[in-house]
């Protein structure tokens, strides 16, 4: 049996991940509140039994959403995501199987028989302008090569066949769509719901132009792809989804989108007069299962999904900085507000290394960084309190802070100046990015080095434990 979203609700769950509720939950009034405190509060996922309004759905939340599901799903520890998926990458793409048909075409809903009214896509936040979908994966082909390119994006619930569409301006979607606007043509799009997460992450990583992303959801599961065609759209989509939304894109219109809660926790930024689509078909299992991927902050779907593919790239990218760098791990702070707080943590071989590291950090295929800091080998990264010891202790404003003006921002984040006309698609901000040296000195100076030596309390090695007994 291929990989899904069931097989993979299943292994979350035995492995106690996953909460149901059995209560009537209502999408448009308390699902998205309720999925957030799952989170935040039992940190799992939540599966939604009975839904008001929508007879026969049920849904899930932040099934993807953390770093212990996800490394279930990978078969993984969450401390060997870096070498397991660069171990992975090097595999490459894996090839797509057609299928003549699939459980995703158990209902196939064309034209008329159109409304997305009767799924559950609920009202996420309160600051929201209402119902959108955040857990449907763009399928989209590039006009000239016929490469077939996956994204995720958030989409406002605008009528009964039509959903906003915002894009990040620059990225592979809004290549794709200028192409087709040039020429005057509509795109086609399919929205996929539901799926085992190796799809998410799959398609939220910033792969090359060119990389079909789902040929490495293959390689992530170790199975390929299973497609079928679309019913109202020449795309390959995959056939073990739960549900599909068909339909295009029309050339050079847009409308008023927005606002929508983002990984920031604000909902301002992004809004606008943004591209929409015309739905033509739905297509779904029988009993399909809603995929209420979640927005807003704490968003750890967000965290998980842009934060993963982002260390990994990274390393890629700084491992050889100056020729060599004694990597020890990279994190993104997931409490940072989604993706924006980069720690490095390195042992640093020669003194200025560290200034090179963190300018890489704050330069690479991903935008996002905008403050880097840079821990040394016996700080642990994925603790914020030790990584604010680091910068209490072993940062001189003075001499281990810079700042870098004039960069490229991520176009969400609402605290650099936009540079593009309010409310306009696309929309462009550039600001300015901080690098934080809180290493020790190199080893190139041992003594100084050593100065920093941590002092711990006499005696750690016996357990307290076993003096309570
Ligand atoms: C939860 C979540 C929601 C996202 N929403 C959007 C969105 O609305 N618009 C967008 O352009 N990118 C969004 N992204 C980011 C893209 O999915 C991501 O940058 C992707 O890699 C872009 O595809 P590309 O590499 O083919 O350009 C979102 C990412 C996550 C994790
Ligand atoms: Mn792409």
């Amino acid at each position: 049996m291929p990989q899904d979203l069931r097989s993979f609700l299943k292994l979350i769950e035995n492995n106690g991940e996953l909460v149901r509720i059995h209560r009537e939950v209502d999408p448009q009034g308390n699902l998205g509140g309720l999925a957030w405190q799952g989170e935040n509060k039992l940190g799992k996922a939540t599966f939604f039994e009975n839904l008001k309004g929508y007879p026969g759905w049920r849904a899930v939340s932040y099934a993807e959403a953390s770093r212990r599901r996800m490394a279930l799903g990978l078969g993984c520890t969450p401390r060997e995501f870096i070498p397991k998926l660069r171990g992975l990458l090097e595999k490459g793409p894996t090839p797509k199987v057609a299928i003549p048909t699939g459980p995703v075409k158990e209902v196939v809903q064309v034209g008329d028989e159109v409304d997305l009214y009767k799924l559950p896509i609920h009202t996420m936040a309160v600051l929201d302008a209402g119902p959108y979908m955040g857990g449907h994966m763009a399928i989209i082909k590039d006009p000239e090569t016929g490469i077939q390119n996956v994204s995720l994006h958030r989409h406002q619930l605008k009528g009964k066949n039509k959903l906003g569409v915002m894009m990040h301006p620059g990225r592979h979607m809004h290549m794709i769509y200028q192409k087709y606007e040039k020429m005057g043509k509509p795109m086609p799009i399919a929205l996929v719901g539901g799926h085992h997460a190796a799809y998410y992450l799959a398609s939220t990583w910033t792969f090359p132009f060119g990389v079909d992303e789902f040929e490495y959801a293959g390689t992530f599961l170790g199975e390929p792809v299973r497609t079928v065609k679309g019913e109202t759209v020449d795309l390959d989509i995959p056939a073990d989804a739960e549900t599909v939304i068909e339909g295009f894109m029309p050339p050079g219109e847009r409308e008023m989108e927005g606002p929508f809660t983002e990984h920031t926790g604000y909902a301002r930024a992004g809004a606008g007069h943004n591209p929409f689509m015309w739905v033509t078909a739905i297509t779904r299992r029988r009993d399909a299962i809603y995929y209420a991927l979640q927005g807003g902050r704490p968003i750890a779907s967000s965290q998980i999904l842009d934060a993963l593919p982002m260390e990994v790239v990274l390393w890629n990218r700084i491992k050889d900085v100056g020729g060599f760098v004694d990597l020890k791990d990279i994190v993104v702070v997931p409490c940072a507000g989604g993706a924006h707080i980069v720690v490095v943590q390195l042992t640093p071989q020669i003194q200025g290394q560290v200034t090179d590291v963190l300018m890489a950090t704050l330069s690479s295929p991903y935008i996002h960084p905008k403050i880097a800091i840079a821990v040394d080998d016996d700080i642990d990264p994925h603790d914020v309190k030790e990584i604010m010891w680091s910068l209490s202790t072993r940062v001189n404003p003075a001499e281990d802070i810079f700042i870098v003006p004039h960069t490229r921002g991520q176009h969400l984040d609402a605290s650099l100046p936009l540079v593009t006309p309010p409310g306009t698609f696309p929309d462009i901000r550039v600001g300015s990015k901080m690098g934080i040296d809180a290493t020790k000195p190199a080893i190139t100076e041992p003594e100084r080095r050593a100065y920093f030596e941590r002092s711990f309390g006499k005696g750690m090695e016996f357990n307290i434990d076993d003096f309570l007994k």
